[in-house]
């Protein structure tokens, strides 16, 4: 039976009733929105069972992505686009009184995750599931995801991100499947009928609880799983002893201490930092994550032996890769294999993704920091090393004086990188660009040793959330110019490329675009009390705050503008609103402060009687998933200027290349293929290459104070930092000047000004000729497609996982 707006106005309405006690009338749109959830959930659960009942009965190979991040943002319109029925849904709501997007917005976006690393790993699951290829996930169920930023007085305040404060709707606990996982202690060798057995003593014991979220697919029945890990106590450890106070004293202060390992998600992106509590956060997604999957294998009765022909661990970089040793120690202390067994199912079971080359966002954990903590893993990472230093020494002698920058341990550091490549079967990087920058220098010398594991796998966004549920009508307009399978096949939007020079397909999505803007345009008014030109340039830069992302770059361009204008007041400019949204690190002094240039440069720019009709420079606070859903839509221009070798991939490059905005980028990450299927005429591109960039850093040839003693603009921008011009102190931004000037501006601001500030004129004159705009940006929403994370996962699924689509039969659904 096929519902309709009758059938389903009858059952939210019982639902309410049933649920809250409440009539129509008097249900707050947050009941509305639970009630839907609910009601959604019946069928999402009944498909879900039949899932996991099909792989089980079809022995389907499992691919398990574990990862310390799954930024999911909302889920409710994604669920109900996946699952046919979000017209459906919104036509009820609007019939009952209800608006839709009110009642969406009750959803607290789950933040698990600081950015790219972690939203990837929520497009690749929707992608999984809608591709129906078995794959699930593993993360830990943060009480608190990334920070809720503030901007008070231009600065940034970091709130705490309370999520879950109203019950999660989507999650199931599964008390039933918890699991112990066991820190520090000791270990004791024995023999035993000439073999050595390892007996682990004092450990101090942590449950893990398992909350299990539905991942729904699109247009098909498959509901696959990401699995949270909460931290608990166990229960048997408190008795009361005596009727004193400080048994449950005690009791209380040992249960906290458990808690905090799943408390808080650490809000550093790009940085790594040795804290104790987040090298226990990753065992504990290891250890409890393993025991899991092998549970569930064994219910297989096959042979540990062949477990890799059932499933795969794909680690989200290096943060996962205890895995290794602790497979390691589950296949030889509980099972009982001998170690060349143990080994060969490991390597051939793991496989790793690097997400960056930034030397100090490489892990590497103090020796004996793991050895207090896992007193076995460590003596397993030892053998692992040990065995590996042997083989470079015997079999690659040309290696031998890199033994020591190769080894796993050395300088008293367990380096996570080296142990991950050594134990798995595969290393991807995440763009083409990346993935030779792996090979042919940051991971050489493995390269040279393991060849055939290195690979790559461009990423990807899901076109269902990232255009259909957040561009509703650049949708429509797609699908009548070209049908509506490109839907299922996104390459199919190449089909669009005819339509570039079609004047008609111009106009709407001219018409598209604009009332994208407006809406942008009414929710900055309603936020931030601030009027914006729907007919402006919406320049949009929006990602976290890092040196390397050069959001200076940025401000320097506007800083340049604003400075022009100051010179001459008819000075022709197209209107352009430049929006930014990032978060800093909160130790990360520098980012905090560009995060206050960029509000003190605002307040300026946009409070200068000439000049705000021209610029206009937005800080949208508590950039999220949420509020990335409502800028992309608006953009017409995506700033992807990171200095050339450093940002990976980037995946919002995509998200705005596919809803029409132009690039204007270096030559990095996915930045280089985006531009080689556009062409160079449908990018801006500009800046040092990244082999410039290694050149400048390996020769030391550059020069930053020539540049700005060179070049008067940049002197003009540079000096308004530091002379109280956008703050009440000269001393407030000297940090960043000074970064430019005595530390030699690491990311090359000053070195690509010039080439940017030219590349940003090309984007000027661009737009003057509306119709060429138009069509540039139609061909870049055609080439989007390739960015299908539906793409990656294919190609993860033939090359990584040998897996196939499992199809799950039609439930019969009321
Ligand atoms: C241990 C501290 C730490 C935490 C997170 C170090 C490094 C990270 C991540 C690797 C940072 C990250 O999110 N990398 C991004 O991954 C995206 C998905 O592949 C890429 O698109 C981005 O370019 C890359 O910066």
């Amino acid at each position: 039976m096929t519902m309709t707006v009758d059938n389903l106005s009858q059952i939210l309405k019982e639902k309410l009733t049933s649920s809250f006690g409440k009539s129509l009338e008097d249900a707050t749109t947050k009941e509305m929105f639970q009630s839907i959830c609910l009601t959604m959930k019946e069928s999402i659960h009944a498909n879900w069972q039949m899932t996991q009942q099909t792989y089980d009965e079809k022995e389907s190979k499992q691919v398990y992505y574990f990862s310390m991040e799954f930024l999911l943002g909302r889920l409710v319109e994604s669920n109900l686009l996946n699952m046919g029925m979000l017209n459906l849904y919104k036509e009820t709501l609007l019939s009952l009184g209800f608006d839709p997007e009110d009642v969406f917005r009750e959803e607290h976006d789950a933040g698990l995750g600081n950015g790219g690393l972690g939203r990837l790993a929520a497009c690749f699951l929707d992608s999984l599931a809608s591709l129906q290829l078995p794959g699930h996930g593993m993360g830990i169920r943060y009480k608190y995801g990334l920070f809720q930023q503030k901007v008070v007085n231009g600065y940034q305040v970091e709130l705490p991100d309370n999520w879950l404060k109203d019950e999660y709707m989507w999650e199931t606990k599964r008390g039933d499947k918890a699991i112990e996982v066991r820190f520090g202690g000791t270990v004791e060798t024995t023999v035993d009928n000439g073999h050595l057995q390892f007996h682990h003593h004092d450990y101090e014991r942590v449950l893990a609880v398992p909350y299990d979220v539905p991942i729904v697919g699109f247009d098909n029945n498959t509901v696959n799983t990401l699995r949270l890990w909460s931290a608990e106590s166990t229960t048997n450890h408190f008795h009361f002893h005596s009727s004193r106070g400080h048994d449950y004293y005690h009791y209380l202060d040992y249960k906290r201490s458990i808690e905090k390992i799943s408390e808080f998600l650490y809000p550093d992106d790009s940085y790594y930092e040795g804290k104790i509590l987040r090298l226990k956060q990753q065992y504990f997604l290891v250890s409890a994550g393993l025991q899991s999957i092998l549970h569930r294998y064994k219910k297989r009765n096959k042979p540990l032996e062949q477990l890799s022909e059932h499933v795969v661990i794909q680690i989200n970089d290096t943060h996962p890769t205890l895995v290794v040793p602790e497979l390691m120690r589950l296949l030889m202390d509980e099972e009982k294999l001998g170690w060349d067994e143990a080994w060969s199912i490991t390597q051939k079971t793991v496989a790793y993704t690097n997400h960056t080359t930034l030397s100090e966002a490489l892990e590497k954990w103090p020796e004996e920091m793991i050895k207090t903590l896992f007193p076995r893993l460590y003596l397993i990472i030892h053998e692992i090393n040990e065995r590996f230093c042997k083989m470079l020494w015997y079999d690659y002698p040309e290696l031998r004086e890199k033994i020591p920058e190769m080894a796993i341990l050395s300088y008293e550091q367990v380096h996570m990188a080296h142990l991950s490549m050594v134990g798995s079967f595969s290393i991807n990087g995440v763009a083409k660009l990346h993935t030779d920058i792996l090979k042919d220098r940051v991971m050489k010398p493995f390269y040279t040793v393991f060849p055939k594991r290195f690979n790559n796998k461009t990423n990807g966004i899901t076109h269902r959330r990232w255009l259909l549920n957040v561009n509703p009508k650049l949708t429509d307009v797609i699908s009548q110019a070209i049908g509506t399978d490109w839907i299922h096949q996104p390459g199919q939007l190449t089909d669009l490329i005819p339509f570039a020079t079609d004047s008609a397909f111009q106009e709407s999505i001219a018409k598209v675009k604009h009332e994208n803007k407006v809406k942008l345009a009414n929710f900055i008014k309603k936020q931030y009390d601030l009027t914006i030109d729907d007919q402006s340039i919406v320049d949009v830069h929006i990602k976290r705050l890092h040196g390397y992302k050069r959001q200076l770059l940025n401000l320097f361009h506007i800083i340049h503008l604003y400075n022009r204008c100051l010179e001459d007041p008819s000075l022709d400019l197209i209107p352009r609103t430049f929006i930014f949204g990032a978060k800093a690190a909160p130790g990360y002094s520098f980012a905090k402060q560009v995060i206050k240039l960029i509000n003190a440069v605002a307040e300026k720019v946009n409070n200068h009687p000439d000049i705000s009709s021209k610029i206009k420079v937005v800080f949208l606070e508590n950039y999220s998933v949420s509020l990335a859903e409502r800028i992309i839509p608006a953009a017409d221009l995506s700033e992807q200027i990171s200095t050339a070798s450093k940002e990976a991939s980037g995946t919002g490059n995509m998200k705005l290349m596919m809803n029409g905005a132009l690039t204007i980028g270096t030559l990095d990450g996915a930045n280089v293929e985006i531009g080689e299927l556009v062409g160079t005429e449908n990018i801006f591109t500009f800046g040092l290459t990244s082999d410039e960039v290694f050149h400048y850093q390996r020769e030391g040839e550059y020069r930053a104070r020539d540049y700005y003693n060179n070049d008067r603009r940049l002197r003009n921008v540079m000096d308004l930092l530091v002379n109280e011009h956008f703050s009440g102190d000269d001393v407030e931004f000297k940090d960043i000047f000074y970064s430019l000037l005595y530390n030699n501006d690491e990311y090359f601001v000053l070195k690509d000004f010039d080439s940017y500030i030219h590349a940003q004129s090309r984007v000027q004159e661009a737009y003057q000729n509306q119709s060429d705009w138009l069509s540039k940006s139609i061909v870049n929403i055609a080439q989007s497609g390739m960015f299908s994370s539906d793409r990656t996962i294919q190609e993860y699924a033939n090359d990584i996982w040998k897996i196939k689509p499992t199809t799950i039969g039609n439930l019969i659904i009321k």
